[in-house]
């Protein structure tokens, strides 16, 4: 058996397909470990040409989970940046993109949000809309997956990069249109596939070329965020941070307290009040018991 090191390609549950000395090897991990994201580069141990076994993950730049309701999942790791895909059509949750971005923060992952299917005339509204997250200075591309999908290829150069965001906006078509062999599904059977059990811890990680890599996952449409802590998250609202030891009470929620620093601010007009509540939802959602 011979130790090597590689990146973690493919994870789908307990199988793992990593990438190492220019082969691919099935690996399992010791003691049915499933702590391992698409994306890591991990010790192997080599069995034999088809089959290794996962040691250990090296020290991660960043990593993303996803979350239902029981189990947190590690999902992505390594990742640079975070392309956020939205469009007019279907509705647009901006709660996603809410906690995209703080993602993104706490991650030191450089979020884009990228406006699909600007060919609809819908777009115009929804830009306008958006113009909230350009003035907190996230970057905002807008293109059409379907008639012109160049614009985003200088922002994924050197980049890993991932596709994040609703079903419908377009990521399986941008997918398409970046790695023609990728042949990833789309509409509205990938939809009802995507969104079943057993995809949704499935990564695959893509070599747009040799500094360039696009991690494809349908189950980051769901952030998990249940690993920060409810008093670090002022520190992912840009807008926040001039107000952060200005609350009375040193351990403020910024929901109930008087002289609450956030929310006179809110009343001010410097914070909206959509960033407000979203800030106040994920504190009690972090912190329940204390609150
Ligand atoms: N009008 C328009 N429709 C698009 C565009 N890009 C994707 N779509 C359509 O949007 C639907 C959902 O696309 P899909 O890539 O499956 O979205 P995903 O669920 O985010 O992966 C499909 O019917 C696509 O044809 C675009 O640029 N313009
Ligand atoms: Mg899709
Ligand atoms: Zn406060």
């Amino acid at each position: 058996m011979t130790a090597t090191t590689g990146q973690i390609i493919r994870s789908h549950g307990r199988r793992f397909i990593v990438e190492a000395d220019g082969q691919t090897y099935d690996c399992t991990t010791r003691g049915k470990r499933v702590d391992f994201a698409c994306g890591d580069w991990v010790d192997i141990l080599v069995q034999n040409k088809e089959q290794a076994v996962i040691e250990r993950a090296q020290e991660r730049r960043s990593l993303l989970y996803r979350q239902d309701d029981w189990k947190t999942k590690v999902i992505a790791a390594n990742v640079t940046r975070i392309l956020f895909v939205t469009a007019a059509v279907p509705s647009p949750n901006e709660e996603l993109l809410g906690r995209c971005l703080i993602a993104a923060e706490a991650g030191d992952i450089e979020p884009v949000i990228v406006v699909n299917k600007s060919d609809l005339p819908e777009t115009a509204a929804l830009l306008e809309k958006l113009q909230l997250y350009v003035k907190l200075g996230y970057q905002l591309l807008t293109l059409s997956a379907k008639q012109d999908f160049e614009p985003l290829l200088p922002l994924l150069q050197g980049q890993t990069s991932v596709l994040v965001g609703q079903s419908g906006m377009g990521k399986s078509t941008l997918t398409n249109a970046l790695l023609p062999e990728a042949k990833a599904r789309t509409g509205d059977i990938s939809q009802a596939l995507d969104s079943g059990r057993h995809t949704t811890t499935h990564a695959t990680l893509y070599h747009l070329n040799a500094d360039s890599h696009l991690i494809d996952s349908p189950g980051l449409q769901e952030f998990g965020l249940k690993h920060l802590q409810a008093s670090e998250l002022i520190y992912h609202f840009p807008e926040m941070r001039p107000f952060i030891g200005q609350c009375r009470f040193h351990n403020c929620s910024h929901r109930v307290e008087p002289n609450c620093a956030i929310m006179n601010a809110a009343a001010e007009g410097l914070i909206t009040k959509q960033r407000l509540d979203l800030l106040q939802r994920l504190t009690q959602e972090l912190a329940p018991s204390k609150l």
